[in-house]
């Protein structure tokens, strides 16, 4: 799930440790809220999601649909600020690559939201078909389930879903150890070139 290039959602930011966003971001976002809310009632109907998700994410509809089922787990027809306000925490968590980041951060709502028929555990095609939401995809996903499957049941308990939570962290940490490490080593490259180019005026001079 990712954003669409010029959505005002990008002018939003999450802090880099909760994953949420500031007060005057979140306000910013109510107002944008309440223009989405036509009938004034404080939640969105399926049809207002679809617009605005169609308009700001690269969502097919069939997935756009599947999103409002999710937030809209006691099937209301609509979902308040509080869900659409997590939905665009996710939104712009993947959009900054820190998704592993939200769903440590943010576990049991996480577990919440896969959790489709609200039984207290993700079945494999729960998780299957919920992992567009953090960007998870075949078979990577399908080899999570079964490594963190521990009791072997065909089931995540949120036992065994908060220890996806806690790898995900210690690989995005990973990942970013590589990203500075990286950067170091282009700078390091950048400063040899630099002195390389000295030296070489200096020889001609
Ligand atoms: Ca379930
Ligand atoms: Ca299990």
């Amino acid at each position: 799930m990712k954003l669409k290039a010029g959505s005002f959602l990008y002018y939003l930011y999450v802090d880099r440790l909760y994953c949420l966003m500031s007060v005057r971001n979140t306000n910013v976002l109510m107002e944008y809220f309440k223009l989405l809310d036509v009938h004034n009632k404080n939640t969105l109907n399926d049809i207002q999601f679809y617009h605005f998700m169609h308009h700001t994410t690269d969502l097919k509809k069939k997935e756009i649909l599947q999103v409002f089922d999710m937030l809209d787990w006691n099937a209301r027809g609509e979902i308040s600020f509080e869900l659409f306000y997590m939905l665009v925490c996710i939104l712009i968590c993947n959009e900054q690559k820190m998704e592993k980041q939200f769903i440590y951060r943010h576990s049991l709502s996480v577990f919440e939201l896969l959790d489709l028929d609200g039984r207290h555990t993700i079945n494999p095609t729960e998780f299957q078909n919920s992992g567009f939401l953090f960007n998870l995809k075949g078979h990577a996903l399908q080899q999570i389930f079964m490594d963190f499957d521990a009791s072997g049941d065909e089931k995540l308990s949120y036992k065994e879903f908060q220890m996806f939570a806690i790898c995900c962290i210690e690989k995005q940490k990973e990942a970013q150890r590589m990203e500075t490490r990286k950067d170091g080593t282009e700078e390091q490259a950048v400063k040899h070139s630099i002195k390389s180019i000295k030296s070489i005026k200096s020889i001609r001079a």
